[in-house]
């Protein structure tokens, strides 16, 4: 072919041009037919962007690395709905595939993919655009002929589930149509395709989805708390940082803080929002103008109320957050009422939203008391900061922990709290970082390891496990101790998740009671 050559349909378009056309995409009745679109992952966030995507018209291929029961439902699912095809297996996951013959114009990722791994490493290098989940639904959040709900962003190393569920009871007790969803569980994808009209979304977003966001605008949003985690996932502390300080990025009306960790301030001060939007600050203690705060056992608001100079309006008491409320759940009731009443909801909406809030499971989850011996699951203590502020909240423990450590140090968590600890019993495949931190700061609290037993095929069984780790505990616990189990760790390299480890830990327990019942009778 003399001088010239024949150009593929992606390169006439030009990079220029998809480029153009993506920056246009940002709503439902935008035209996203014909776009070639690779999923990373067919978990819950990748099955909903999949097949929302398929809905509005894109060409779409998913792909996964693994090949189980579940992932071949989803994608015959998906493939009967219109995926172009779905790849399944761990070679399916090593290169960028071409859709129609050409390279994607867009890549829209499972959060828990890492930036890099292989395809989306080679995205990188071929300036192919990737989207978060969160971010597709950013962008077709508005829908003509329906009404388009308002954000309110949540995100923290620990209390974000909380939060997002104490936000939802409270804009429930306004009236309004609100649900929780992102991280929560429910993708944000799946409440916007619902017929139901809401008002309101409270997002949990974590440090994963806000790496792969770029245009959220919330009315406004909280970063809880920062300590360090998933330090493998992002690389550093700092890059773990930077993602969860997004969350501010374009915010309406209020930036809200922890104003007893100065980085959540920093990270305010910092950001770029728009025009107008606050900067608010909740604390545990008496708080200064333009914040949240407690006085005298009460919630009370000095940021969005005409007379805040001189005054403040009682929102709730601590004792509507119930029997036990530790400092953190007090600090998560305050971010959320910052939250709603950014969004103009009444005090009287924030008391009656707290009172019927239900705190979901595995969270500080009182089990059983036997024998004077109380047992509680905080199996979503999944890391260092969560646990301490769980061990705070007991006089003398034998603690359950270890398992996944994601790349995090356990040193000032077993430094802080080794006057509490009676014993530990240590969980996990490999629990050596913990170990040897108890070895460096606790060195005369026995720790009573359990063999990980590997009976399954390729996964130890957790049920067996946590059911030794009870007897341990049980043995090494007496009359006014707390046996507690907060890993610090994920669950995965023994357990299906977090719950699982602790419905495994309830029902070890539960066992235990009934068993010393039948010795009794
Ligand atoms: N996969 C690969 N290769 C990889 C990684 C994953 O093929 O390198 C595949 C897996 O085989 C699986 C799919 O990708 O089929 C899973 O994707 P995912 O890990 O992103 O999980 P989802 O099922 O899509 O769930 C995600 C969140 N998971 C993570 O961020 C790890 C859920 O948060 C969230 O509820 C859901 O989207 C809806 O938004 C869970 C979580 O553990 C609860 N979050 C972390 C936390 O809270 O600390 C961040």
């Amino acid at each position: 072919m003399g001088g010239w050559t024949v150009m593929s349909r992606g390169e006439s378009r030009g990079k220029a041009g998809v480029q153009e056309r993506l920056a246009s995409l940002t709503s439902w009745d935008a035209d996203w037919s014909g776009l070639r679109v690779l999923v990373t992952g067919i978990g819950v966030s990748g099955f909903a962007a999949a097949d929302t995507l398929i809905e509005l018209g894109a060409c779409v291929v998913v792909i996964d690395g693994s090949v189980t029961e579940r992932t071949q439902a989803q994608a015959d699912t998906l493939r009967i709905v219109g995926a172009l095809d779905v790849l399944l297996g761990p070679e399916a996951v090593q290169s960028l595939p071409l859709i129609d013959g050409e390279l994607p114009d867009l890549v829209v990722t499972s959060p828990g993919w890492r930036p890099d791994q292989a395809v989306l490493a080679a995205a990188a290098r071929k300036d192919i655009p990737v989207w978060g989940d969160v971010e597709l639904a950013w962008r077709v959040r508005t829908r003509r002929g329906k009404k388009t709900a308002d954000w309110l962003a949540v995100t923290g190393t620990n209390g974000k589930t909380t939060t997002v569920g104490m936000a939802e009871s409270m804009l429930r007790a306004a009236g309004l149509k609100a649900v929780a969803v992102g991280n929560v569980g429910k993708p944000v994808l799946d409440a916007i395709r619902e017929p139901v009209e809401y008002d309101v979304f409270v997002v949990e977003l974590s440090s994963f989805q806000l790496h792969w966001a770029e245009s959220l605008s919330p009315i406004a949003s909280v970063v809880l708390n920062v300590a360090e985690d998933h330090v493998d996932w992002h690389g550093s502390y700092a890059s773990y940082l930077a993602d969860k300080a997004k969350i501010y990025h374009n915010t309406q009306k209020a930036a809200v803080y922890n104003a007893e960790q100065i980085e959540t301030e920093r990270m305010v001060e910092e950001a770029d929002v728009i025009e107008g939007c606050r900067a608010i600050g909740f604390t545990t203690t008496t708080p200064a103008i333009s914040m949240v705060g407690v006085v005298e056992g009460l919630l009370v608001d000095r940021a969005f109320i005409a007379e805040r100079r001189d005054h403040a309006a009682e929102l709730a008491s601590i004792k509507d957050l119930g029997r036990t409320a530790p400092r953190h759940m007090v600090a998560n009731a305050l971010a959320a009422a910052a939250l709603v009443r950014a969004y103009g909801v009444e005090p009287v909406a924030v008391r009656e939203g707290l009172r019927a809030y239900l705190p979901g499971d595995h969270r500080i989850q009182s089990v059983a008391t036997v024998d004077g011996v109380e047992w509680i699951n905080d199996s979503k203590a999944t890391n260092p900061h969560a646990a301490s502020a769980s061990l705070a909240a007991f006089e003398s423990v034998v603690w359950i922990a270890g398992g996944l450590s994601k790349g995090v140090t356990y040193d000032e968590l077993v430094a802080g709290n080794s006057k509490r600890l009676k014993a530990v019993v240590l969980i996990g495949v490999d629990s050596s970082e913990l170990a040897a931190a108890l070895a460096r700061h606790a060195a005369n609290v026995p720790v009573i390891p359990v063999e990980a037993g590997q009976t399954g095929e390729d996964r130890p069984d957790g049920a067996l496990i946590m059911a030794r780790a009870v007897e341990l505990a049980a043995e090494a616990a007496g009359a006014g101790d707390t046996v507690l189990m907060a890993p610090a760790a994920a669950s995965m390299d023994q357990f299906a998740s977090y719950a699982q480890r602790g419905e495994a830990f309830v029902d070890a327990v539960r066992n235990l009671v009934e068993g010393r019942a039948q010795s009794k009778e």
